[in-house]
């Protein structure tokens, strides 16, 4: 696997994050109508909870390049992150460019219900304009999502299992059971680990190209610091990126709740959703954070602080 070269400074008293990132040449892929260039990040930042957030620890961080998915075992380009590759959405019926090809629910949503994009009629009565992390009151009512719990915030983390209901949905998992140690393609490799890994859960890992995993580690940090509460690290060993068409949401500019994804042509979606729930002796409710920036070939890092994340709502602990 190669590993880049590549650093970032942290210099914290919440976050602070800047970074050097060096791109590396391109591997050609035969018969793969993207190329993808093992686009390897390396490099730390340190997350404080502290002001407002010090009764809060980290359940769990997730990092996910929103534009690239699985297709046929491989990990491909997904421009308008509905879950489906650039290259599989014509002959599926969708348009490559437009998540919701039938102006309600994701495209994957409506492929998983009809095998085509023909599922207009099994879509409840719904607004498709409202949406947190990415999907919208269609997607969470043909999915029986708000039934699950009384979350104060619907379409976050329905099952509570810490997987954030977008990637499970992108990523083919069930975003109402909690399938995070399931291990449904029997590759060895837990869906849970696969999701950090940007893996299909659904296909076993032995194909896969690893310059395409995504590689990261978080960890409490014993030494705060300066920082008045726990101080967590995010290190980056592999961030993968994909060639992709430009793609603009029509719900960037009213969805203030949910990452922006629309992205310019050799730009990728980067989110990294955080977790957090009550310490010990604190009572409340999860809240599920989000931060989301784009990185093209000649990214060269960038600074990040706790309150750069957005908080998307709260779920039931
Ligand atoms: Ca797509
Ligand atoms: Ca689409
Ligand atoms: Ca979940
Ligand atoms: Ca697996």
């Amino acid at each position: 696997m190669s590993r880049m070269i590549n650093s970032i400074y942290i210099i914290s008293a919440g976050i602070f994050l800047v970074g050097s990132f060096q791109n590396c040449s391109s591997t050609p892929l035969e018969k793969i109508p993207v190329v993808l260039r093992p686009f390897s990040v390396k490099g730390s930042v340190n997350l404080c909870l502290d002001k407002g957030l010090n009764q809060f620890t980290i359940d769990n961080i997730i990092i996910a390049n929103l534009n690239i998915t699985a297709s046929h075992g491989d990990l491909v380009a997904d421009s308008d992150s509905d879950g489906i590759a650039d290259r599989d959405e014509v002959a599926l019926g969708f348009d490559p460019l437009v998540r919701r090809t039938n102006g309600k629910i994701l495209d994957s949503l409506c492929l998983d219900m009809s095998g085509n994009a023909n599922c207009l009629e099994q879509i409840p009565s719904c607004h498709s304009d409202k949406n947190t992390l990415g999907i919208n009151e269609c997607d969470i009512k043909t999915l029986g999502l708000d039934l699950l719990y009384g979350h104060p915030t619907q379409g976050l983390d329905s099952d509570k299992d810490g997987i954030p209901d977008i990637l499970e949905i992108l990523r083919g998992m069930s975003p109402n059971i909690n399938d995070r140690e399931a291990d449904p393609d029997h590759d060895g490799v837990m869906n849970w680990i696969e999701i950090q890994n940007g893996t299909n859960p659904n296909f076993s890992n032995g194909a896969v190209d690893p310059s395409k995993v995504l590689i990261y580690k978080t960890t409490k940090l014993l030494d705060t610091g300066s920082c008045m509460g726990e101080l967590w690290n995010i290190t980056v060993d592999q961030l993968p990126f994909v060639s992709t068409k430009a793609y603009l949401d029509p719900l960037d500019s009213v969805s203030p709740l949910s990452p922006s994804l629309s992205h310019a042509a050799e730009e990728n979606v980067i989110t990294i959703f955080l977790k957090l729930k009550t310490r010990s002796g604190f009572m409340g409710n999860s809240r599920i954070y989000f931060k989301d920036f784009k990185i093209n070939k000649s990214f060269s890092g960038f600074d990040l602080f706790m309150n750069d994340f957005i908080e998307a709502g709260e779920v039931l602990p």
